[in-house]
């Protein structure tokens, strides 16, 4: 079983000092539990900051090392929300958090989100947009954070309609590794790099991807993966009906998969299945 780290500028919980800050090291595949503050998340909207806290909390003691809180529904066809309605729902929470021992990210697209967030508690940024705007580099960079850097064809509102590549796996691992590059020589400490399933693509493009992770998980950098709950999975398993929360063991299927193929961490609804399963699997792999 393979051990992933993670550098930050600032103290993060469980996080040990060395020479250049803060190192956050994990054995094997490690669960980031979701904690959506939006009233339209695809499978879990509708929380206000008092249910969320109360979530998240289940989360860990469900076995997360990582909470990404988000504000803005990234599900095909979201409208867009303002900066200031995306933090008021997210600021709360984070601040809930302090102290708890979690390690805090902030699931947004837009810079200054980021640095309110960073302010509020957050240790870690993610960025469906992939760290596209020199502003979000700049603010990680600035603040000392690490950032997940996904790829994402298109926008959220449209990326659905029709996602077309040459070669999916050549354009999304290198569009990857080129904004990997770029954001550590912004000066940004550490990033986990995300294939973003379902945003701007087709069921075999997520195929395709989670087929050829290995090729991901060789590069230097920790591999995000996030497939829990999303549409795909349901035609996969034969049940296109199935409501999103039906999809939980389908979305182990896929994670599992994931960390066999050397994945860093994956990004689920369900942490306490996931955190179960993991280590049955590291159990057997003799881990
Ligand atoms: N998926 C969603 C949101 N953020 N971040 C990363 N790094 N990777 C993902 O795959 C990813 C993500 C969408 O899922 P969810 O948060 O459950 O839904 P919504 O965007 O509707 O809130």
């Amino acid at each position: 079983m393979a051990d992933f780290g993670l550098s930050f500028g600032f103290p993060v919980p469980g996080g040990v000092r060395t020479a250049g800050g803060w190192q956050l090291s994990w054995p094997g595949c490690a669960v980031m539990g979701i904690v959506n503050v939006t009233p339209d998340s695809f499978s879990d909207g509708g929380r206000g900051a008092e249910a969320a806290l109360l979530h998240a909390r289940q989360l860990l003691l469900g076995g997360a090392l990582v909470l990404d809180i988000g504000g803005e529904s990234t599900r095909p066809g979201a409208p867009a929300v303002d900066a200031a309605t995306e933090l008021d729902r997210v600021r709360p929470v984070i601040r809930g958090l302090a102290g708890s021992g979690a390690v805090i990210s902030i699931d947004t697209m837009k810079p200054e989100v980021a640095a309110a967030a960073l302010g509020a508690g957050a240790h870690l940024v993610n960025d469906v947009s992939g760290l596209r705007d020199t502003r979000m580099r700049a603010v990680c960079a600035e603040r000392g954070a690490p950032a997940c850097i996904m790829h994402m064809q298109g926008e959220p509102r449209t990326m659905q309609l029709a996602p077309h590549y040459g070669d999916v796996v050549t354009e999304v691992f290198g569009f990857l590794a080129a904004q990997a590059e770029l954001a550590l020589a912004a000066g940004v400490p550490g990033v986990l790099l995300d294939p973003g399933i379902g945003f701007g693509k087709t069921p075999q493009h997520n195929l395709a991807l989670l087929r050829a992770l290995p090729q991901l998980t060789a590069r230097p950098w920790p591999v995000l993966v996030g497939g829990s709950r999303k549409k795909f999975l349901a035609a996969l398993s034969g049940e296109p009906q199935g409501s999103a929360d039906s999809r939980d063991a389908a979305s182990l299927a896929l994670h599992l998969h994931a960390a066999r193929a050397g994945t860093a961490m994956v990004r689920v609804h369900d942490a306490r299945g996931h955190a179960l399963a993991l280590r049955v699997q590291a159990a057997l792999e003799g881990a």
